[in-house]
């Protein structure tokens, strides 16, 4: 068992609320609730005596009472106190959750008796951090846990729920298993020189390890579809002046968000707000106008701008399609090409005749082939193709998806794709006849790799593979 002192948190979030709850972990945390929590008064006597022996109280059972001083006699709070003893809790220790009244007063108070008493603040993350340790978890639940404090959309609270119950930790290892066992036959031949591996042998196991190398891939691959429902998707709306950016802010957001006039420059700052969208948050950035800035506040907005576009994972570029295209838009459009986002077009004004000359069609050629909509922001006509457009964009059809795996860490890809690439290279190995050690070499890189993404596989669990499959000592 890692970490034998006790900790103790507030493990609810600060301000005001029905209950705030204080809880407390490892081998003290049963004697400390013992010396500060007292049955109300008049309680039977098998209440009393459970006080008396609150270390005996059965597991998972809560105790209505008072939180006191022991020192004073002091009556803190009124609480509910609830027990659970090691080893099916969530950091396999003893806890104890002390259900106080939600403010700042009675927790503090509370964690303070408990620091008293011998307890330790908790770090963040410790009470998941002795999970992983004492082995209830492995390392992609255990930021599991943490994306699903953070998701922001319900899609994002699903992907994180399922990496959470040890979908992509079991798939890892699986996979992890697979590799092992090629890695630890090559082992043996490597060690036990007798029992030398043919030539043959080896490019028996080449289908295997492509097999894996593509799985790992898919797996990979998955990320750009995880990142954004894990992270939401930064849109930012681009346009120059009066072209209808905040209007269609507005329009996204079914609220009269931003400032909206007929006056060009009236978005100075950078306005963000999230909204839901097939699962993923969006946050939108609706920015200043583009153009040769009349002042010093609209070029600083201006910059702004150029600076959302930079940091988007997608571009709305706005036109006036009553105005038509203008220099400035092509302008606008073209930076937006130089920096390769993800872009749709989006023609306001739908409600207004269109500029002379003007067609949806040419002017989505000078984009070279964005995704395009026409829309009004006034009336609100085409805002459900426009969301449905941006959904389109993001949505991967993989088997993956399907299957509720995704990668939503970038740490978890990192690790993916060193491994594919360690993979390749031992398949190439293979290819041009190297000796197994080179192979082996390779096959054990790939094997920390995803060994690192539960952290589970250490150099010993590979070891004790190679022993456990070969029964060596024959
Ligand atoms: N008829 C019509 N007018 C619109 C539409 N969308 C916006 N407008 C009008 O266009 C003008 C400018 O709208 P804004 O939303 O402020 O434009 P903007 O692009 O944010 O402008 P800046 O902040 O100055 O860059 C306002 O008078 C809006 O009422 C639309 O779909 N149809
Ligand atoms: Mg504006």
């Amino acid at each position: 068992m890692h970490d034998e002192d006790t900790i103790a948190a507030i493990s609810t979030p600060p301000g005001e609320g029905g209950i705030g709850i204080v809880r407390l972990s490892g081998p003290e945390a049963l004697s400390i609730a013992k010396r500060i929590f007292s049955p109300p008064p008049g309680a039977r006597n098998k209440e009393k005596e459970n006080k008396i022996n609150i270390g005996a109280i059965k597991t998972r059972l809560m105790l209505y009472g008072f939180i006191t001083d022991p020192e004073t006699g002091e009556q803190i709070d009124e609480v509910l106190i609830a027990v659970m003893r090691a080893p099916n809790t969530y950091t396999r220790q003893d806890i104890v959750e002390i259900n106080c009244h939600g403010g700042a007063q009675p927790l503090a108070r509370t964690i303070e008796l408990a620091l008293r008493l011998g307890a330790r603040l908790a770090l963040p993350g410790e009470f998941t951090k002795r999970a992983f340790l004492n082995g209830r978890i492995d390392l992609t639940q255990a930021e599991a846990v943490l994306s699903l404090i953070q998701a922001k959309s319900d899609e994002a609270g699903r992907a994180a729920l399922a990496q959470l119950k040890g979908g992509l930790g079991g798939r890892i290892k699986e996979e992890t298993g697979k590799l092992a066992r090629i890695c630890a036959h090559l082992e043996a031949s490597i060690d036990f020189p007798e029992e030398e591996i043919e030539p043959d042998e080896l490019a028996k196991i080449m289908g295997p390890l492509e097999q894996l190398a593509k799985r790992l891939r898919t797996l990979s691959d998955s990320y750009e579809e995880g990142k954004f429902l894990k992270d939401g998707i930064k849109t930012a709306i681009l346009g120059k002046p009066n072209v209808g950016k905040s209007s269609l802010l507005n329009a996204l957001l079914s609220q009269e968000r931003a400032i909206v006039t007929e006056i060009p420059g009236t978005t100075r700052d950078v306005i963000s707000e999230y909204i839901n969208l097939g699962g993923y948050a969006l946050k939108i950035m609706d920015t200043a106008g583009i153009r040769e800035a009349r002042d010093r506040p609209e070029q600083e907005g201006v910059k702004r701008s150029l600076s959302a576009l930079e940091e988007a994972d997608l571009v709305l570029c706005v036109l006036d399609g009553s105005a038509g295209i203008e220099e400035q838009d092509l302008w606008i459009i073209n930076r937006i090409k130089a920096h390769g986002k993800k872009s749709i077009l989006v023609i306001n004004k739908k409600d207004l005749q269109w500029a002379n000359g003007f067609k949806e069609t040419e002017a989505n050629t000078t984009t070279d082939g964005w995704p395009a909509v026409s829309i009004s922001a006034k009336t609100g006509d085409g805002i459900a193709e426009l969301k449905q457009l941006i959904v389109e964009n993001f949505r991967r059809k993989g088997p993956s998806h399907e299957a509720g795996l995704l990668i939503t860490s970038l740490r978890h890809k990192t690790a993916l794709d060193t491994a594919f690439r360690a993979l390749g290279r031992a398949i190439e190995a293979i290819g041009s006849g190297l000796p197994a050690e080179i192979i082996s070499l390779e096959l054990s890189e790939a094997l920390r790799e995803l060994g690192s993404i539960t952290g589970e596989v250490s150099t010993d669990d590979i070891l004790a593979m190679i022993f456990n499959e070969f029964c060596i000592g024959k």
